[in-house]
């Protein structure tokens, strides 16, 4: 037996790779600096700016960091509340169409955490945030912590272990070369349309700043393309056969359309075959303009014409959309018994909700493929159409003549606040909005024809996403007005991210809807329980639970002045409009409009069922009828399988 190996020399590598001596936190935004994202020709940088609240978890790396990268290599902003940060950084991922988002900092324990409600929240929206929670000691030198878990069995646990179900990429950095692979993958994640979500990496303070020689490659620029891919041809041979037989088709657009930049391709699609478009929350302001095929909101909070070509389609194109409950009747928006669904999707866990023909792929692309396949056919028949546009005319005049009716009481309706905010808005502006009734009502109502942006956060529906939403988009579109809307009960949870508005001079318009309560839910008392027990702004007795007639004294406008805010308030449409406009006309600093409005005046629960379950036994004989009625709607209307 010959040793065949004993005769070869052994052939020495030897790498001159050059090296750069650098923190983990020096690396991290020096690789940061240095990555873009690009589409359609339009390059941007994928982390644009750091968002940060900092402590002894994170000054002395991070903080060093930042100190020292040169000025205007990232836009950096101070946060009051974590939480906040990672929503604003979430909204400005939205606004820009998921190009470019935020990186936030918190130190250890509760500012670590406070992250991971937002965390959530850009999971469930499918939006890129870079959060990066500082972690206890690696070394675990010191022995017990301040704001350390020291969890009783479990040694490497931390409170930043709760990120992990809610990240779409999750990564503890213990040893600095570990972000040699780590930000790759996060920026592969973070650019990724059919992949995208928060990454964390956490970050141990002792960690953060550990020095090592990186590769000096490792710092070179690199472009992280966002390409269109492109849907299988036979996939869209199934789905133009699909729609090619519907007699009564329906497009639900959703946020989707907005990621892919397919509007214009969405709306020439809709009017070469003649196919009217509902719209979700995400999706909504799709259409832009009127029309007999733009039936506006779908679903609980919806508009007539959109419910009711939802419950009569025999295919739903569903293009770009979760399909989540509110906008599908929690499965009982779609009542034709042999409905079919087609799904257009970048995802293909959505594109085949449903049991839908699935179409993966880049939504502009399939849109094209398919319209090329329907060969410029058009599918709804003209009776069909006549009804819709009959339908949408008459949905029209009723809800423009709720808005007059409810304008001029003692307090307006929120409707009619919208409308003289969506009237004064320009062209440019967004409307945000997340929690309480004032979603669906801006889905209702909100008309985009005039060049305005919808924001509606109604994925996970956090009440204190509206101002940092607002700060999200108005940094991603400095040049013009971010406007949210917000209810008080929402207003009073998280008001204090105005004051980063404040210091920052961001062109930020709050209009805070002053009803006295948290009537979204007061309403859902009213509806379920029979004896309402919570949700007025009324002091009140807390054994007995009995409200007194006196309201707590609140201050909305103290409050926002306090905040550095140049706040107001206007008590009718007339005032509201010139307080808006003054306020339009100067936006060297954020302003807060409260503005009465009267809970009452609303256009009560529409015709789609949805899942909110009454309790199966009570001793309030009015609940048992609740729950008969929920029970026989539920077998009427659910659909067991789509
Ligand atoms: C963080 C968070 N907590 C609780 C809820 C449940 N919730 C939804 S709306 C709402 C009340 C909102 O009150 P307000 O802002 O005054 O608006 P209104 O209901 O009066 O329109 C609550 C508690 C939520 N969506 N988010």
């Amino acid at each position: 037996v010959t040793d065949t190996y004993s005769t070869t020399k052994p052939i020495e590598v030897v790498h001159h790779e050059e090296t750069v001596r650098l923190t983990v936190a020096q690396a991290l935004l020096r690789f940061l600096a240095r990555q873009f994202t690009e589409r359609d020709g339009t390059r941007c940088r994928t982390v644009a700016g750091v968002y940060g609240i900092f402590g002894h978890g994170n000054t002395g790396g991070l903080g060093e960091a930042l100190s020292a990268t040169p000025q205007g290599e990232f836009m950096f902003l101070e946060g009051r509340n974590e939480q906040s940060m990672v929503h604003a950084a979430a909204a400005y991922a939205r606004a820009t169409r998921r190009m470019s988002t935020l990186a936030c900092t918190a130190s250890v324990g509760p500012g670590s955490l406070n992250m991971v409600t937002a965390t959530a929240g850009a999971h469930i929206n499918r939006l890129p945030v870079l959060v990066l929670p500082a972690d206890e000691y690696a070394d675990r030198k010191p022995g017990t912590i301040l704001q350390g878990l020291e969890h009783p069995r479990a040694g490497d646990l931390s409170v930043n272990d709760c990120f992990r179900p809610v990240a779409r990429y999750f990564d503890k950095i213990t040893r600095p070369e570990q972000l040699l692979v780590a930000l790759p993958a996060a920026m592969r994640v973070l650019t990724s349309p059919e992949d995208t979500g928060p990454v964390v990496l956490c970050l141990p303070q002792d960690v953060q700043t550990e020095a090592h020689d990186f590769p000096s490659r490792f710092f070179e620029e690199r472009t992280w393309y966002v390409d269109r891919p492109a849907p299988d041809p036979e996939a869209v041979a199934r789905a133009a056969d699909v729609i090619s037989g519907a007699r009564r088709p329906l497009i639900v657009a959703g946020g989707g359309v907005f990621y892919s930049a397919a509007e214009e391709a969405l709306r020439r699609f809709a009017a070469t075959h003649g196919i009217p478009v509902a719209e979700t929350y995400a999706g909504r302001g799709v259409m832009a303009k009127p029309g007999w095929c733009s039936l506006g909101g779908l679903g609980v909070e919806g508009t007539t014409p959109a419910n009711e070509a939802a419950r009569e389609a025999d295919v739903v194109i569903c293009a770009g959309t979760r399909l989540a409950d509110f906008v599908s009747g929690a499965q009982s928006a779609f009542q034709d018994p042999a409905v079919r669904f087609v799904g257009l999707n970048i995802d293909r866990k959505d594109a085949t909700k449903n049991s839908a023909c699935a179409v993966v792929g880049d939504l502009r692309c399939s849109l094209s493929a398919l319209s090329s396949a329907l060969q410029g056919r058009r599918i709804t028949p003209p009776e069909f159409e006549a009804t819709t546009a009959v339908r949408v005319d008459a949905w029209s005049r009723g809800l423009a003549e709720f808005v007059g009716r409810s304008a001029s009481g003692e307090r307006m309706s929120q409707l009619a606040m919208l409308r003289v905010i969506n009237d004064e808005a320009p062209a440019g502006s967004t409307v945000v909005s997340a929690a309480g009734t004032l979603p669906g009502e801006v889905l209702k109502l909100w008309d985009t024809s005039g060049g305005t942006h919808c924001h509606i956060e109604f994925g996970f529906s956090c009440m204190g996403y509206e101002v940092p939403g607002g700060i999200g988009v108005a940094l991603a579109n400095p040049k013009k007005p971010a406007i949210v809307v917000v209810g008080d009960g929402t207003f009073l949870m998280s008001p204090s991210e105005l004051v980063t508005a404040v210091q920052n001079g961001l062109r930020l318009v709050v209009i805070v809807s002053e009803n006295g309560g948290m009537h979204s839910i007061r309403r859902l008392e009213e509806a379920f329980v029979g004896r309402p027990y919570a949700n007025l702004f009324r002091h009140r007795d807390m054994w007995s639970r009995e409200f007194g007639n006196e309201p707590v004294a609140l201050d909305l406008v103290a409050i926002a002045g306090g905040l550095g805010a140049c706040a107001s308030r206007a008590v009718d449409a007339a005032e509201l409009r010139k307080t808006l406009q003054e306020a339009l006309s100067d936006l060297t600093r954020p302003h807060v409009i409260v503005v009465p409005t009267d809970p009452s005046l609303h256009m009560g629960r529409n015709e789609v069922w949805h899942d909110i379950a009454p309790a199966e036994v009570s001793a309030d004989p009015r609940v048992a009828d609740v729950r008969a009625d929920y029970d026989r709607k539920q077998s009427a209307r659910q659909r067991r399988f789509l």
